[in-house]
């Protein structure tokens, strides 16, 4: 059983430049397991509700915009620490901040375009996994099929 559940979302630019299977590779490659997954293209008002805690900022509504404009592909991912280290694995959110070896530090320089999204916390992914999976977001019945077959 994984001790912790995060919600990783490959955003429009990362979905439209290619990068959703690249991005998988990396949290396989680690050691997370992937539970839950799907592509779907979301509505202002269900990034409104993502970003909420944003509301107010400048580049808040070009964000809602944004990543409202193509599909994006949500994702929850099951391991240790997953939290934390997937934010490891994404990187700074700023990419000029980005360490090489991240995906945004090797694959992105624009913060309004950093391809991935990762909870930053196990309170907030709980939260978002419920609003993008609803019922599904615990992914806890996949991680069990999936271990039956190992
Ligand atoms: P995310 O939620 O997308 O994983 O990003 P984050 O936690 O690392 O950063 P956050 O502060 O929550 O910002 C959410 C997204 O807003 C865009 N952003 N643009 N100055 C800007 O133009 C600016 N600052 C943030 C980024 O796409 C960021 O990922």
């Amino acid at each position: 059983m994984a001790s912790e559940l995060t919600f990783i979302m490959v955003k429009p630019d990362g979905v439209q430049r290619g990068l959703t299977g690249e991005i998988i590779s990396r949290f396989e490659r680690r050691g997370f397991k992937l539970v839950n997954l799907k592509m779907v293209h979301a509505s202002k008002e269900h990034i409104e509700k993502h970003y909420e805690d944003l509301a107010g900022k400048p580049f808040y509504p070009g964000l809602v915009k944004y990543m409202s404009s193509g599909p994006v592909v949500a994702m929850c991912w099951a391991g240790k620490d997953v939290v934390k280290q997937g934010r490891i694995l994404l990187g700074a959110t700023n990419p000029l901040a980005s360490s090489p070896g991240t995906i945004r530090g090797d694959y992105a320089i624009d913060v309004g375009r950093n391809i991935c999204h990762g909870s930053d916390a196990v309170e907030s992914a709980k939260k978002e996994l419920e609003l993008w999976f609803g019922q599904e977001a615990a992914g806890i019945q996949y991680e069990r099929a999936i271990d039956q077959w190992v």
